[in-house]
């Protein structure tokens, strides 16, 4: 399963997404286990940070009169308002302490455009600004994607279901993943599912 063309993608393992951070994700630092056996194992690593300047659109803080979880409208259509989390430098966007994943090869850190967001690690929440990430891929043969961290409702899922319109082969590894509402992680799954995203436990590697 390992073949060199295998690539284990680290979704946003960071303070603020853990218990006790700004946008804890529930069990969110059960993922930490599993990712760190499998950076160890894969041939290639790489990592997304959540990247957020301060004040960015994507914070309940800057729109009067809302609070975290509400939707509003954007240019670029629905957006879910957040806590303030991963901001730039500050230590709810380091990457988790015992995150061990020194192999990583590239840390692509998105979300950093004032007025738009990124749950994809692909595509910005406008869909059509790209990271780079498909390009840094295909350019180094890495063509198959198993995907770990968090969260599995909004970036393992944009990002799997982005990757999968790229044209590259996704596993979702299970164990290694948590989302932030149950009935979102559900609908996620089945989305994933349609789209062509395979799921594994992190068992199946080594
Ligand atoms: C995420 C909400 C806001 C995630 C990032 O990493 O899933 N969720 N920013
Ligand atoms: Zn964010």
């Amino acid at each position: 399963m390992l073949s060199k063309t295998g690539v284990l993608l680290v979704v946003d393992v960071q303070n603020d997404f853990l218990p006790g951070g700004a946008l804890a994700v529930p069990e969110g630092d059960a993922v930490i286990g599993p990712v760190n056996r499998l950076a160890e194992i894969f041939p290639h690593v790489v990592l997304t940070q959540d990247w957020h300047p301060p004040g960015h659109a994507s914070f309940a803080s800057r729109h009067p009169g809302r609070q975290p979880f509400d939707t509003v409208t954007m240019p670029y259509g629905e957006q879910v308002l957040w806590p303030d989390h991963c901001v730039q430098g500050r230590p709810g966007a380091a990457l988790a302490a015992n995150l061990r994943a020194e192999r990583a090869e590239l840390v692509i850190r998105k979300g950093y455009h004032p007025d738009i967001d990124s749950y994809s690690a692909f595509l910005e929440a406008d869909r059509h600004t790209r990271t780079g990430l498909a390009g840094y891929l295909t350019e180094r043969g890495l063509t198959r994607l198993f995907v770990a961290g968090l969260a599995t409702d909004y970036c393992i899922r944009w990002t799997a279901l982005d990757a999968r319109a790229a044209g590259f082969d996704v596993t979702v590894v299970e164990d290694a993943v948590r989302g932030i509402d149950r009935d979102g992680t559900m609908r996620a799954w089945a989305e994933m599912e349609r789209a062509g995203v395979q799921r594994a436990s992190s068992a199946a590697f080594g």
